[in-house]
């Protein structure tokens, strides 16, 4: 089947009517219908599919004469499973291309290796992580986090959404054993390699003229949760002077973001607040934002951080505003694995695709799964560089060159 085919399957599941944008939130209705498309689309396949312990989706082309293994372990020469994919679940009202473009292009290029009469001689996996966006329960990555350990079970079972609900019970209304959920290194210690094709959220490549990247590096970055807590009060009739006010607090947190990111040629960015209890008319109780920093290296994020969360802490002083500062999830640097992504640039260069190499400042599964197995990505170039927006966009005839570079890969990698 075609990679344009593959793609309106799975573009309407999720979209909101108003925005044009995506909903995909984990244990969610839209999130089941994600689940479904790719259970269904691997089945077509003959895939074997599973969902492991942490909610992640994986399919399995076993190569030819070999039993499966149980669950989600695949049957194969010891270690060594090549894996694809990446992550269906969205920010909200994010693109239809992040994430779900490494999906759908991983198996289109099973269906290119078939149409080409080719086969593995080890396991092939496809992946779906969960959580990637962390845009229900906060935590990036989730699923591949708990899949390699890098996050306590116990911790992860109480993360909360919006409305309180934890994840334990999310899971649970979806028939997943949240007592399961932790690391699996048996999983783990079979999967010899992952690559994860991903649109480009900047426009390097646009820049370069290319149409495909290999990535280098993730840049080190994190989210962190400051909560304000104030007086509420009337607006009508509380004077300026007698005000604790934390909405205050937080505009000036906001500016001093901006300004520590300019001082340090980094990136900082606060997208997302709560005001309680929200009356038009009255002076806030609490004001919960969140902080989203990232920096080339980590001595210069955590100098950032720290000037933003001094800044914080001083300006909740002046205006007697209490301030709890969480960190939700932060991600070190990673250099993506040298041996592998010069294999992949000598696939793609063997059938003449000129694939620049190029540092992101977004997180990826890829990231996480870096510590644990060789891990390297693939980007396909947007042409505006806008992501996390209803606005994003990649062009077929780059998607249909991301299938042929996924697939030279797997040619080189699974099928050797
Ligand atoms: O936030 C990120 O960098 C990614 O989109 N999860
Ligand atoms: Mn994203
Ligand atoms: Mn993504």
């Amino acid at each position: 089947m075609s990679f344009a085919a593959l793609w309106e399957g799975l573009l309407p599941v999720g979209r909101d009517a108003l925005t044009g944008g995506y909903r995909r939130f984990s244990w969610t209705p839209a999130d089941v219908a994600c689940r479904s498309w790719f259970t269904r689309t691997a089945a077509e396949r003959g895939l074997r599919v599973d969902t492991d312990r942490n909610g992640n989706l994986w399919a399995w082309w076993d190569p030819p004469g070999l039993a499966p293994g149980p669950g989600s372990l695949p049957r194969g020469p010891g270690p060594g499973a090549v894996v694809v994919g990446s992550h269906l679940d969205s920010v909200p009202d994010g693109g239809p291309f992040d994430g779900p473009l490494g999906v759908v292009s991983a198996f289109a290029a099973i269906d290119l290796l078939r149409e080409r009469g080719l086969a593995p001689v080890r396991p092939l996996g496809v992946a779906a992580f969960c959580e990637e966006e962390g845009a229900r329960f906060g935590v990036a990555c989730l699923g591949s986090r708990l899949l390699t350990g890098v996050i306590d079970p116990a911790t992860a079972r109480a993360l909360t959404d919006a409305g309180g609900t934890t994840l334990a019970e999310a899971m649970a209304a979806a028939g997943q054993d949240p007592a399961r959920i932790g690391p699996d290194e048996d999983l783990l210690g079979r999967i010899g390699t992952y690559v994860e094709l991903h649109i480009e959220q900047g426009r390097a490549l646009a820049g370069l003229g290319a149409a495909i990247g290999v990535g280098e590096r993730i840049w080190p970055h994190g989210r962190w949760r400051l909560g304000f807590t104030g007086r509420p009060d009337h607006a009508g009739t509380a004077t300026l002077g007698e005000r604790r006010d934390p909405m205050l607090a937080f505009a000036s947190v906001v500016l001093a973001a901006r300004q520590a990111a300019a001082d340090h040629h980094g990136l900082a960015t606060v997208g997302k607040v709560v005001a309680e209890p929200g009356a038009v008319n009255g002076v806030c109780a609490r004001v919960t934002a969140w902080l989203d920093a990232r920096c080339p290296d980590e001595q210069t994020l955590w100098t950032l951080v720290d000037q933003i969360l001094a800044a914080s802490r001083d300006v909740a002083g002046q205006h007697g505003v209490a301030l709890e500062v969480t960190p939700e999830s932060v991600t070190p640097a990673v250099d993506f694995h040298p041996g592998l992504r010069a294999r992949l640039t000598a696939s793609l260069a063997a059938r003449g695709i000129h694939a620049p190499v190029l540092a992101t400042g977004a997180g990826h599964d890829a990231g996480v799964l870096a510590a644990r197995v060789p891990a390297a990505m693939l980007f396909v170039r947007n042409p505006s560089g806008v992501s996390h927006s209803p606005a994003e966009h990649a062009e077929p005839a780059d998607c249909e060159a991301g299938v042929l570079a996924l697939a030279a890969v797997l040619e080189d990698l699974a099928c050797r």
